[in-house]
């Protein structure tokens, strides 16, 4: 028998410290219509994956697992607004270039499974707010500092109650 596909993405997956400044942000988001993203929903997509026979995984597993990266630290220093998502987002002004280097390995290591790269350019971002109105963008007086030393990979199961995302394995960014 086959399986059932699995909906899967690659994120980084914030430790309970900086999930609770991002669920703070949510609290104090000037917004208030919309569906807000569960607290232990929160992460930063690396690529997303759609849904997954069971018999690719062991090629995705090896892809992550074949990564060579390093830790570094983000800078959660923008809170802004996509106007075709409809969402409302947190994420560093800029892309570390080691976080760079990540999301395009990982492209380069998943196309070998079948998964085409992503052409529009990498932004990285912790949906906070979804369905939302129009808003500015405001810079975080107090940034929110994460460190990252891995990456995960996740199972998506929409519909029903959130949390929606459970992360599945973890994989280390060593030096
Ligand atoms: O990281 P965020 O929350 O912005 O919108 C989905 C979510 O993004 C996105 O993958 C993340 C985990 O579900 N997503 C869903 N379908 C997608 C698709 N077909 C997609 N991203 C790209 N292509």
């Amino acid at each position: 028998m086959a399986g059932a596909r699995r909906r899967l993405f690659f994120a980084l997956w914030p430790d309970e410290a900086v999930r609770a400044r991002l669920a703070a942000l949510q609290a104090e988001l000037p917004q208030v219509a919309g569906r807000w993203v569960h607290p232990e929903d929160l992460h930063i997509t690396l690529q997303f994956l759609g849904p997954v026979e069971p018999g690719r995984q062991a090629c995705i597993a090896e892809a992550a697992r074949a990564v060579r990266g390093e830790p570094f630290e983000l800078e959660i220093d923008r809170l802004d607004f996509w106007p075709r998502p409809r969402i409302a987002w947190a994420g560093p002004e800029g892309v570390p270039p080691a976080l760079q280097r990540l999301v395009e390995q990982l492209a380069r290591n998943l196309e070998r499974c079948g998964f085409e790269p992503e052409k529009r350019p990498y932004r990285p971002h912790v949906t906070l707010l979804r369905k939302t109105t129009p808003a500015a963008a405001v810079r975080l007086p107090e940034p929110i500092r994460w460190p990252v030393d891995h990456f995960v990979l996740v199972e998506s199961r929409p519909g029903g109650d959130p949390p929606h995302y459970r992360p599945l394995e973890g994989w280390a960014l060593e030096d």
